[in-house]
């Protein structure tokens, strides 16, 4: 009989279909979210723990990698990695693995979802319907904007925003992005600064990675630019946009609409957003498929049987 290898998991994984199942049956797992006393679980059974499970929802901090003294691999289910200090982890030697690529187009289709659901105002006409105003009030909800042939500029062109662009040609786009740097090996136009791309663009979609490098990149002077008519999507994360900014560009006019799946405090959302007509609001869905997730869940079991298995995870966070 072999026995199991110990590993803690950070959180409990009730969004992926049987990752908690699965890691439980394959390891001896600390459930750490269980215990009320972090510090007092980790001193307790933190020795001989060479690996550990968790998402960008719960991270790894430095107080947690220094506090496992035989740490080797962090394996991750999600593809940010903004909450798990990257450079406790180096300093460390530890190995850190997230799920790229597996998400990338249920990121996309939501953000292609969150844009014309603005756009064509699906929410407010769902609320309408469902308040059972149809037939029963005169008129309607107000008339929408079209999609097709517009403007779309992306923010941040990596996997996803790159997903998010093709699409585009779908819907006869022309897109250009901004980026640190331009690409050399894509055609679509860009855009050195960020009000230069929102100034030009009908609707703006943020696809950029998350961490201080990236907070309020989105602020009150790119949503202005964005202009009345402006839609912003952002199925990335939350303070990348100035979220006080955003509600004040609304309520002022300034801004057209915002289509949301990611908030600065999440679970909370302003209550300006719940209220208003110019705002969608998803509860972070964008990789929550079943395919998707499970896709996830694999990788980051396949990364973390490979720690154990070759010392070597397949999919590093870069
Ligand atoms: C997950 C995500 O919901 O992959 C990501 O970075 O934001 C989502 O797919 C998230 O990892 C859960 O914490």
């Amino acid at each position: 009989m072999t026995t199991k290898h110990r590993i803690i998991q950070v959180g409990s994984l009730a969004g992926s279909p049987s990752a908690n199942q699965s890691l439980a049956e394959r390891y001896d797992v600390v459930e750490l979210w269980k215990y009320p006393d972090r510090k007092a679980a980790l001193a307790e059974h933190g020795k001989g723990i060479t690996a550990v499970v968790t998402s960008a929802n719960y991270g790894a901090d430095a107080e947690l990698i220094n506090a496992l003294p035989d740490l080797k691999a962090i394996c991750s289910w999600g593809v940010g990695y903004e909450t798990i200090d990257i450079q406790a982890a180096r300093q460390r030697g530890v190995q850190v693995s997230n799920t790229p690529d597996v998400l990338t187009d249920c990121v996309a289709d939501l953000a292609w979802g969150l844009l014309i659901a603005g756009a064509r105002r699906m929410g407010q006409g769902e609320r309408f319907v469902r308040a059972g105003h149809w037939g029963q009030v005169h008129g309607s909800i107000p008339l929408g904007q079209r999609v097709s042939g517009k403007k779309l500029g992306i923010v941040g062109l990596g996997r996803i925003g790159e997903a998010i662009a093709r699409r585009g040609a779908g819907f006869d786009m022309d897109v250009r992005y901004h980026n640190r740097r331009k690409r050399d090996d894509v055609q679509y136009g860009y855009e050195a600064t960020l009000t230069g791309l929102a100034e030009w663009a009908d609707f703006l979609i943020v696809a950029t990675v998350g961490g201080a490098g990236t907070r309020h990149l989105v602020n009150r002077e790119v949503l202005e630019a964005l202009g009345p008519t402006g839609i912003i999507v952002n199925i990335a994360r939350g303070p990348v946009i100035d979220e006080a900014a955003l509600v004040d560009a609304l309520q002022a006019g300034k801004l057209g609409c915002a289509a949301l799946d990611v908030f600065e405090h999440e679970p909370k959302v302003p209550e300006a957003l719940i209220t208003s007509d110019k705002a969608v609001v998803l509860p972070h869905i964008g990789s929550a498929t079943l395919e998707t997730r499970m896709s996830m869940e694999n990788l980051m079991l396949e990364n973390l049987q490979a720690y154990f298995e070759t010392g070597r995870v397949i999919t590093p966070a870069e």
